[in-house]
């Protein structure tokens, strides 16, 4: 049992001053007393700021961390989402299972340093460069799950199946070999994974058909059925509407929108979150809020890819849940996809506080409940807000960036989101482990120099 003293805690039930924790040894919080007076206090670890739950990140493709940089010169027919899906197929050739497993670690370092104590790792990446399957199925599974291990970080994996290259079964691309799996093979790369976390207090596994263009119907009710099998409330992540050629697919695949037709093929529900389900109409998004999935929005991979804007206003008016992801890690910093996704709304309605709750209510204190919230439900682990039977997963906030400085409560969030904040976050805990202290990892230096020499090969 670990005792700790918040000098203030946004706990599920808000900010509260002087607040007490105690945390078991399996990292759960099993105490939370507010106002603690100085007979308390005991032994208690006096925390160096205002503690706030820990992001989850519900969407991250690891690989493409090491892509930094490297798409942004001008094509010849003007650039877009499918000329940066070539070039990220041509990166990938090049990725032996030990550079993925570099390259994830690196970029978790970062994401935890930045805030994120867990992620949701869209894993599609299965065989090697020609397609084959590795000795070991799961082999990159088990790397990815190594990575998150060696930095605390917390991780709900999630294999991807992925069959077809586009809507109607058409067969996949030699760009997509080493994504390819059939049922049985799937099932092998799954249980396998399951195997590997059993017992783990922080890994779980989830289901991710990768969208309605790489498979069929038939796959995707296979999938779910897969799911029902395995776990209550396994976790289902799908990517739905990124892209407005996605859509006009559909169209004349179905004569339905993707949102329309999932809705109206599938029973989904809470384990199900729809990753960049951009292209929503607004009656889609008030259908799709009453669902209660959990929209995956990634504004800096969205606008790095150009997709558009979500339909933000009327989904959450409807009592759409959503969470945040950092996706391809164009941006790698929690805060940063708050304000993109907000400055997004104001820059399309020409307002302010487009996505503020109510007349002086803080935005930013806003999206930061409600993703912390929706994000623990996409990645199905008991985190996401502070309250008893919860894991400590948790972030001290660093009012030592002068963005921060003597701001208290949801004015700390604001400035963090809203500000010029540099380093926003101090410390980092995750199940009740220090992982961060005073913006450092222990295994920070190791594996930037690991990092390197990767990258150095691979962009030789
Ligand atoms: C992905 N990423 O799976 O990495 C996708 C691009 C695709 C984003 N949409 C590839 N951010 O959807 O085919």
């Amino acid at each position: 049992m670990s005792r700790y003293l918040a000098p203030s805690a946004l706990l599920a039930t808000g900010w509260n001053d002087q607040v007490l924790f105690e945390v078991a040894a399996d990292g759960l919080i099993t105490t939370i007393a507010p106002n603690a007076v100085a007979a308390d206090i005991g032994d208690a670890e006096v925390l160096n700021g205002a503690v706030v739950p820990g992001m989850p990140c519900l969407h991250s493709n690891a690989f493409q961390r090491g892509m930094a940089g490297l798409t942004e010169k001008g094509g010849p027919q003007g650039d877009s989402f499918w000329s940066w899906r070539k070039l990220m197929y041509r990166f990938l050739e090049g990725l032996r299972p030990d550079d993925v497993e570099a390259i994830a670690t690196q970029v978790y370092i970062e994401m935890l340093r930045a805030g994120y104590t867990s992620v949701a790792e869209f894993h599609y990446l299965h065989h090697d460069a020609g397609g084959r399957p590795y000795a070991n199925r799961a082999e990159v599974g088990e790397r990815l799950l190594a990575a998150a291990d060696a930095t605390g970080i917390a991780q709900t994996l999630l294999p991807v199946l992925y069959a077809h290259d586009n809507f109607g079964g058409t067969p996949p691309t030699i760009g997509q070999r080493r994504f390819i799996n059939d049922a049985a093979g799937y099932g092998q790369i799954v249980e396998a994974l399951m195997k590997a976390v059993q017992g783990h207090p922080s890994q779980r596994i989830g289901i991710a058909p990768h969208s309605l263009r790489a498979v069929t119907p038939a796959q995707l009710t296979a999938a779910v059925g897969l799911a029902d099998s395995l776990q209550p409330g396994m976790p289902i992540h799908l990517n739905l509407a990124a892209q407005l050629k996605e859509v006009n697919d559909c169209l004349a695949w179905s004569g339905q929108r993707p949102v329309a037709w999932l809705l109206d093929h599938v029973a989904v529900d809470g384990r199900w979150c729809l990753l960049h389900a951009t292209h929503t109409e607004i009656v889609e998004a008030e259908r799709l809020a009453r669902t209660g999935v959990v929209a995956g929005l990634c504004p800096t991979t969205e606008g790095d890819l150009g997709d558009g804007f979500f339909n933000a206003v009327p989904y959450l008016r409807a009592g759409g849940r959503i969470g945040i992801g950092s996706d391809s890690h164009v941006g790698v910093d929690p805060f940063l996809e708050l304000k993109l996704f907000e400055y997004g709304q104001r820059l399309r309605f020409e307002r302010r506080n487009v996505l503020a709750k109510g007349i002086g209510d803080s935005l930013g204190g806003h999206l930061y409940r409600i993703t912390a919230a929706g994000g623990a439900q996409a990645i199905g682990q008991p985190v996401g807000s502070l309250a008893v039977g919860n894991r400590a997963d948790w972030l001290v906030l660093n009012d030592d960036d002068p963005a921060l400085a003597e701001q208290r409560h949801d004015g700390l969030l604001d400035a963090a989101i809203f500000g010029p904040a540099r380093q926003p976050v101090r410390d980092v805990m995750v199940a009740g482990r220090w992982v961060v202290r005073d913006g450092q990892h222990p295994q920070a230096a190791a594996s930037f120099a690991r990092y390197r020499s990767v990258m150095k090969r691979l962009l030789a």
